[in-house]
């Protein structure tokens, strides 16, 4: 084997270190089990591992966070043009400086809409609430008679809105001023939780309670009670009106002169009488507020728009220092398939790969301190389960295609590439979402390996990926050959 290698110590990855230990039992029991057994027992193994944590269902209280400044939305705005003005920087001379240049224009014009006059206000909350039918009758009846500059829309809230990252301010409703959410009655827990998000996002809402033409008088006063229990909670209990956008035709007896009774239906006049005194008090006092709010908000994804082209060239340049390394750890392992290697020895091509990337990411990590996450991440990778079962795969895999079951070196070679793979990616999302900080958060670290070997494991990526293994380690083998061969 004739593999170049730039790098002083090179023996095996995490893969190799923690594979090797578990190699031994793993090719025990792949041979005692038919193959398809195994991959029941993995899927099950798979299965134990995602399902163990159920997603909590606890209604969690948001931030409440502080009310709008106009020198909170101008920080929001220098920040995302000092972002971009770093990042256009770094990423000087790709293809993504036309996207950069467009945000920055947009920064720009942030700043004139701190001054804006003109409101836009949108209508939301789940299916068949009467969004449209209030938004058709506040542009019928209130706008006309309103001096503002106003817009109404009606857009259906979706469930996902509530689960996107708290970080990430990317929800359609950022750029609204004002959010009028409908509901019928008491709250859902969807509701509360999509109000809840709307708080934590700074957004401003007023909950309208549609359809009171349907309850009960004696009903009536609970219900509110109970809504505004539940906004106390997120202190909105102020933010509450009762309305009737469309109420349902009603029979009407008229007394006729001769003494007969004449029936007949009548639909009421739409009572939104207490949601356009709430509009008007708003807009009187709020939209300065309003305006910055969401200035700030606006300034907030330029902001994340830019961080994420960055992360997108450096993922592009990550990428391939990722396949270098899993490429010598496949050599590396192959070429000594020997279960006894040196632990400290084995870590080696891993940490370099972590400091290399960590350059990258611009958080520079010493060998030192790459060793130290070298072995964070391959404890992480032991506790979740991630060796033992991939292994299990990979052998698998191998297995039913005999032309590439290659000697005992295969194995080793292809869990050493695939985990160190793993590694590799977990990393670069890791350092994509951190902000140089120097001390490893292994919570977060976990989650992200986790989701990036469930991913791994979907669509057929294994066996393409043992495939490319090795015809990666047959080629070098090939190549060492002619190289050798003019030697002897
Ligand atoms: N009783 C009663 N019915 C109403 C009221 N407002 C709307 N509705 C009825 O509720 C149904 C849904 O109204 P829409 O305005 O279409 O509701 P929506 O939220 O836009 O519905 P989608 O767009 O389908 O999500 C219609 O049958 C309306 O007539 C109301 O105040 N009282
Ligand atoms: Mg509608």
């Amino acid at each position: 084997m004739a593999i170049k290698l730039q790098r002083p110590i090179l023996v095996g990855g995490i893969g190799l270190s923690l594979l090797l230990w578990l190699l031994d039992s793993v090719q025990h029991s792949v041979s005692e089990f038919g193959g398809a057994t195994m991959l029941g027992i993995m899927a099950a193994g798979l299965g134990v591992l995602f399902l163990k944590k159920p997603k909590s269902k606890t209604l969690q209280k948001p931030t409440i966070i502080a009310p709008p400044t106009k020198e909170a939305a101008e920080e929001a705005i220098a920040l995302s043009t000092t972002t971009i003005d770093k990042i256009s920087q770094e990423i000087n001379s790709t293809n993504k400086s036309e996207e950069i240049s467009q945000l920055r224009q947009q920064a720009t014009t942030l700043i004139n809409e701190l001054e804006r006059k003109e409101l836009s206000i949108v209508v939301t909350g789940y299916r068949g609430v009467g969004k449209t039918s209030l938004t058709e009758i506040l542009n019928s009846q209130w706008l006309s008679t309103n001096s503002q500059k106003l817009e109404i829309s009606d857009l259906t809230w979706q469930e996902e809105w509530i689960t996107t990252d708290e970080d990430t301010q990317l929800n359609p409703l950022s750029p609204y001023d004002l959010i009028l959410f409908v509901t019928t009655g008491d709250l859902t827990d969807s509701e509360y939780q999509a109000l809840s998000k709307l708080t934590s996002l700074g957004q401003s809402f007023i909950l309208v309670w549609n359809k009171q033409d349907q309850c009960l008088p004696d009903q009536k006063p609970q219900i509110l009670q109970k809504l505004k229990e539940t906004l106390s909670t997120i202190k909105s209990e102020e933010n509450l009106v009762g309305i009737s956008a469309k109420p349902n035709y009603v029979k009407v007896r008229k007394h006729q002169p001769d003494g007969s009774i004449q029936e007949s239906t009548e639909q009421p006049l739409p009572e939104i009488s207490g949601l356009v005194e709430k509009l008007n008090q708003t807009l009187e006092k709020e939209t300065e507020k309003l305006v910055w709010a969401t200035t700030k908000r606006k300034a907030q994804i330029v902001t994340l728009e830019a961080k994420s082209i960055l992360n997108q060239v450096r993922r592009e340049r990550a990428i391939p220092i990722i396949e270098k390394y899993q490429w010598i750890a496949a050599a590396t392992a192959f070429a000594n398939p020997v279960p006894a290697l040196d632990l400290l020895a084995t870590a080696a091509i891993n940490s370099q790969l972590i400091v290399d990337l960590s350059a990258i990411y611009e958080q520079k990590f010493s060998l030192e301190k790459g060793k130290q996450v070298t072995g964070t991440i391959a404890e992480l990778m032991l506790k979740l389960g991630l060796v033992e079962i991939s292994t299990k795969t990979l052998t698998t895999i191998l297995k039913s295609n005999t032309v590439t079951f290659v000697a005992g070196g295969a194995v080793q070679a292809v869990s050493a590439a695939y985990l160190t793979r793993i590694a590799g990616i977990s990393l670069v999302e890791y350092f994509a979402t951190q902000t140089d900080s120097n001390s490893v958060n292994i919570d977060k670290l976990s989650k992200i390996i986790q989701s990036v070997f469930s991913q791994t494991q979907q669509n057929n990526f294994l066996k393409s990926f043992v495939t490319q293994v090795m015809s990666h380690i047959l080629q070098e083998e090939k190549k060492s050959e002619v190289v050798s061969t003019p030697a002897q």
